[in-house]
């Protein structure tokens, strides 16, 4: 299952929005037969692939068992059932390590696995795949993407100076590692305000990837100027949410590209929690959010952030910007409670990953 796990780690972010499934088929001695990860989305599955790499092989699977990290599906969708696919080649047994939360699967695909003879063994592995997947679960299960807020701060937690000044308070390795982060991210949100203030491109530039994440941009009333740097990243497309209607602002926009969509809220805003739902149903599975204080502040107070990536220079700032826009508080009680997941060095800086518990 550990080399299932690691094949599953090749689909990133390859597979997306389909989950990142790994598969090792096994004869009883522990000998690998076949190997395989899930390909581009209406490309074949992960146990599709071993099946395969073991026929390339010359292998023998009948009487294997195959280790895959996730149910295998049931159902036909773009492709067909991998369970099917396992049950024609003769595999005796699964060890999978989730059941799949698909609705269209969700527990048929160990159903007609064992219908078939088949035994069949959950668990192994679970803890990883989940978090490997853990946007294609909130997807599923929530019908919203996770939520991944990213701010670089200073060890004092400001992200810019109070006259404005932001860059640059982190390294080259956490710049480089949330490259990384950005890769694997379904899309990557921002506001008009760090469009306006930063001119960011909010690409993927310090990592390999086979496609750039959707920029989405929370822009109430169409404010995004088409000489935007945003617009220069190719191939790349731009989804543009809005609350009120300009035709000559959508027009000049769209012709830059981007799709306008319009999800008026309280107050002249976007609906927030509308557009995760809107993006869910775009194939968004991990939101990666470089945003500002106040939009920060706005997706948190809705009850919308998952968790913090948040890198931390050695250094102090001073009185600033904060990270997020939740106060001033007036008791200790009121505070946003946090886990903190993991804690690493990055180069200089420190990362630090904290979830709101229950997530
Ligand atoms: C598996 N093995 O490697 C993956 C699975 O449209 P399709 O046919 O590609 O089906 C996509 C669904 O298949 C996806 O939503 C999830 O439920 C399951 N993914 N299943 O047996 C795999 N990636
Ligand atoms: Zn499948």
């Amino acid at each position: 299952m550990r080399r299932a796990l690691e094949l599953a780690r090749q689909a990133f972010p390859l597979s997306d929005p389909n989950p990142r499934v790994g598969c090792v088929l096994a004869d009883a001695d522990g000998r690998v037969l076949g190997e395989g990860f899930t390909q581009q989305p209406g490309g074949p599955h992960a146990e599709v692939m071993a099946l395969r790499d073991a026929a390339a092989r010359g292998a023998d699977v009948r009487g294997a068992t195959a280790y895959v990290t996730l149910e295998p599906c049931s159902h036909h969708g773009r492709t067909g059932p991998c369970c099917d696919a396992l049950v024609a080649a003769g595999i005796a047994r699964v060890v999978a390590s989730l059941r799949d939360p698909n609705p269209l699967v969700a527990g048929q695909g160990f159903a007609r696995l064992q219908a078939a003879g088949v035994q069949v063994e959950v668990g192994p592995g679970a803890q990883e795949s989940r978090e490997m997947n853990i946007g294609f679960f909130s997807r599923m299960i929530r019908g919203t993407p996770w939520v991944r807020l990213k701010v670089a701060a200073s060890l004092d937690g400001q992200t810019a100076l109070a006259n404005g000044r932001s860059q640059w308070i982190t390294g080259d390795a956490a710049r480089a590692d949330g490259h990384a982060w950005r890769a694997r991210a379904g899309a990557i949100l921002t506001g008009i305000g760090t469009v306006l203030e930063d001119d960011p491109r909010l690409d993927v530039r310090e990592a390999r990837v086979a496609r750039q994440p959707p920029l989405v941009v929370v822009d109430s009333r169409l404010q995004t100027p088409g000489s935007a740097a945003l617009f220069q990243v190719p191939d790349r497309p731009v989804w543009i949410y809005a609350a009120r209607h300009d035709a000559a602002a959508e027009a000049a926009l769209q012709s830059r590209g981007a799709t306008v969509v319009h999800l008026p809220g309280d107050g002249g805003k976007v609906d927030l929690a509308a557009m995760l739902r809107d993006l869910a149903g775009r194939g968004v599975n991990e939101l990666h959010v470089e945003a500002g204080f106040k939009l920060n502040g706005s997706l948190l107070r809705e009850g919308l952030v998952d968790e913090f990536l948040v890198y931390l220079a050695p250094k102090l700032l001073g009185p600033g910007q904060g990270m997020v826009n939740i106060g001033p508080l007036q008791e200790l009680d009121a505070a946003v409670a946090l886990e903190f997941v993991s804690v690493d060095r990055v180069g200089a800086d420190l990362r630090v990953l904290a979830r709101i518990p229950g997530r």
